[in-house]
């Protein structure tokens, strides 16, 4: 027992990589918290001006509610179990933010729903603002008979702490669907990309360069040519397509399946075709922006549909004319439009589909290396037990991947079984969830920086932890160390985007080949206090690699 509390110190100790990247919000925060909650609630995406209203509105009754509490005798402690850390003070702001961001986001969600069988918001403000104040933890309050918990606060005490239960407060690492924030959609396919990770979180400003995309196009879809001003990294996740890219004097046609890595190069206009009968091609993305970092844009010259939505329209009729030699009529012909159906995704024809797929012609190539797609089931995996296994690909195997600097990993986390400890060296990781569900666990000093406020002499960390099902993302920052553990219904399938991947390696904190397998006799013995065969018939008795048993859980585990 005693044992296994100095392991967890040390390990702790260990990976204490970014201890010292204080956060000027924090000290922002002390001086006019109820200040920079309102900030906060000017920059929530989406929400409309009365939104953000009711949101500064939250943050003022919550500053009185925080005084009067206190003065009521000092229950303004949160959150209890962060270890070392004054508790109180700008730490609530950072869990009031996500709390009120979330719950207003919820508020939201709720009352458009409610309100969407009559009229919907717009024609029907009253039954939305009604809906609105309903909800508003003020009025939960009341309606809960003064007995003390706000519904605001009920929910900061639970989630999070208890397992697999919804999102922890205050947790900028995890992403949903709602975090998606430009999105084309249409019956044919979609589109969507997550939110700049730095608008969730200046933590995030080492990949702010990366952005995160979700395909799926439906069974026959055509997805009509495009450019981005990124550089692009996709993985098949499911589904089976034909790829074309074009230059001016060759076309590459790639047949794509799941399990392929396929680099599309920054500017390089590209169409897609799902060719399967009734499968849905389904792609995750990684986006490298090269000209505004973080920021994306596509360019469509023709088929979107209206008119707007080509760059062409935004040049003169007569320019246009004279750069294609034609009248005003063929013009029109061309870039009209007004037979098109709308949309980046177009119903094709068996024959179309035909026509198009099977063909691999490549001329000469100017663009980086490309011998078309890779795939990562072509190698053995590089870890596999019962418990699971991983498949990695890097620059050495896929040279495509250098310029991009990502790396690639698929975790298949068996049912009941889990993935870690271990950490990145280099890469902050972003991991999609392709199928099945569970939670992970991961160490980050910043959060208990912030809730904790003091250095001290030895470091803390905050857990982060949230539950993982098909189409979650999670970040995980370089050092940091984590834990994926899969149900016991389902195997869990992890896709890993490494990000700034030069060199990285990863370490396993427990298991065969764990890092401290490592160390001398006499590190052990100062490390740990206790003599060094004490500590190795700990750290060997478990000798599997990466993938272990899970641990055994009472009740419904994951909900
Ligand atoms: C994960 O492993 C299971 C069982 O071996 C297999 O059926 C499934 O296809 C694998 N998933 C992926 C994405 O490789
Ligand atoms: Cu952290």
């Amino acid at each position: 027992m005693e044992v296994k509390g100095k392991i967890c110190l040390v390990l702790s100790l260990f990976v204490a990589v970014c201890l010292v990247s204080a956060t000027v919000s924090l000290a922002r925060s002390e001086r006019d918290p109820v200040g920079v909650c309102k900030l906060k609630c000017e920059e929530i995406r989406g929400a409309k001006q009365d939104e953000k209203q009711e949101c500064k509105q939250t943050c003022e009754r919550y500053h009185q509610d925080k005084q009067r509490r206190e003065r009521e005798g000092g229950q303004g402690k949160e959150r209890g179990h962060t270890g070392g850390g004054s508790g109180a003070g700008s730490g609530q702001y950072n869990i009031v933010f996500a709390d009120i961001e979330r719950e207003l986001r919820e508020m939201v969600g709720k009352c458009h729903q409610s309100c969407q069988g009559s009229k919907g918001e717009q024609e029907n403000p009253e039954c939305f603002r009604t809906c609105m104040e309903q909800y508003s933890p003020e009025q939960g309050k009341r309606r809960g008979g003064g007995g003390g918990d706000t519904r605001s606060r009920q929910m900061g005490r639970q989630s999070g702490r208890e397992f697999g239960k919804g999102q922890q407060l205050n947790n900028p690492y995890v992403f949903e669907d709602h975090h998606f924030t430009a999105r084309l959609e249409s019956e044919q396919g979609s589109v969507r990309v997550l939110q700049k990770f730095t608008d969730r979180s200046e933590l995030f400003q080492g990949i702010g360069k990366y952005r995160v995309a979700i395909l799926e196009a439906e069974p026959q879809t055509f997805v009509i040519p495009n450019h981005w001003d990124a550089d692009s990294l996709l993985f098949v996740a499911k589904g089976e397509g034909t790829i074309s890219l074009i230059n001016t004097d060759s076309r590459q046609n790639h047949n794509i399946k799941r399990g392929d890595v396929f680099r599309v190069p920054a500017g390089i206009s590209a169409y897609l075709i799902n060719r399967h009968a009734n499968e849905k091609l389904v792609l995750a993305k990684i986006l490298h922006s090269i000209s505004v970092p973080g920021e994306l844009q596509t360019f469509v010259g023709v088929g979107a549909g209206n008119p707007e939505s080509s760059f062409f329209n935004a040049f003169s009729n007569e320019i246009l004319q004279a750069a294609f030699d034609i009248d005003r009529e063929s013009l029109e012909t061309l870039f009209g439009q007004q037979k098109q159906e709308q949309g980046m995704f177009k119903k094709a024809t068996e024959e179309q589909i035909r026509a198009m797929s099977g063909k691999e012609e490549s001329r000469t190539w100017p663009f980086g290396e490309s011998k078309g797609p890779y795939n990562i089931y072509k190698n053995k995996p590089s870890v596999q037990n019962d418990y699971g296994n991983l498949h990695e690909v890097d620059s050495n195997d896929y040279p495509d991947l250098r310029d991009i600097n990502v790396a690639f990993s698929l975790f298949n986390i068996t049912q009941g079984s889990m993935a870690g400890p271990f950490y990145n060296t280099k890469t902050t990781t972003v991991f999609v969830v392709a199928d099945g569900v569970g939670q992970f666990e991961m160490a980050c000093p910043h959060l208990s920086e912030q809730t904790g406020g003091v250095i001290d002499t030895v470091p803390s960390y905050e857990k982060v932890s949230s539950q993982l099902r098909r189409g979650t993302v999670v970040v995980i920052p370089a050092g940091h160390p984590i834990v994926m553990e899969a149900s016991g219904e389902q195997n869990l399938e992890v896709i890993g985007f490494g990000l700034n991947s030069d060199q990285n390696e990863w370490f396993p904190l427990a298991g065969r080949d764990n890092v401290m397998s490592q160390w001398e006799d006499e590190a052990m013995e100062l490390t740990f206090g206790v003599p060094a065969n004490e500590v190795q018939k700990v750290i060997q008795k478990q000798n599997k690699k990466l993938f272990f048993k899970g641990p055994v859980r009472r009740g419904r585990a994951f909900a």
